[in-house]
């Protein structure tokens, strides 16, 4: 089932974008809980990690270069960021398209909430 970040791909609802290609799309969080906090997020609609196959294995991967890349751009990569991808429903899930959420510009805390 389709959701949210589906219409933010096809453009069809505003987001901020940072970064596209053919793979991947990122764009700020609407409700930021940093001073950096952007989304990084397939274009093949996977609704989490716990759907990911053998086959999204380099998927996988370009999704946290890129993440590693904007990170650079926003300029955190050296004071330091998360990377979080929040899974199912314990895991504090709201939109069931996979994401990772790149936070950054402020110390962060372990063990998160
Ligand atoms: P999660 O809890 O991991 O599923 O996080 C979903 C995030 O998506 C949450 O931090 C808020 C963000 N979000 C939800 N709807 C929109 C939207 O329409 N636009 C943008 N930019 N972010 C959204």
């Amino acid at each position: 089932m389709s959701t949210i970040f589906k219409k933010i791909i096809d453009k069809e609802i505003p987001a901020d974008i940072v970064y596209e290609d053919d793979l991947c799309l990122a764009f700020r969080d609407i409700d930021p809980k940093a001073p950096v906090h952007i989304l990084i997020i397939p274009k093949k609609e996977i609704p989490s990690m716990a759907e990911v196959s053998e086959n999204d294995k380099e998927l996988i991967g370009h999704l946290y270069l890129v993440a590693s890349k904007i990170a650079k751009d926003e300029g955190v990569s050296d004071s330091g960021y998360r990377l979080a991808v929040n899974t199912n429903n314990e895991g504090g899930q709201e939109v069931y398209h996979l994401h990772i959420h790149l936070l950054g510009g402020r110390q962060m805390t372990w063990p998160p909430g």
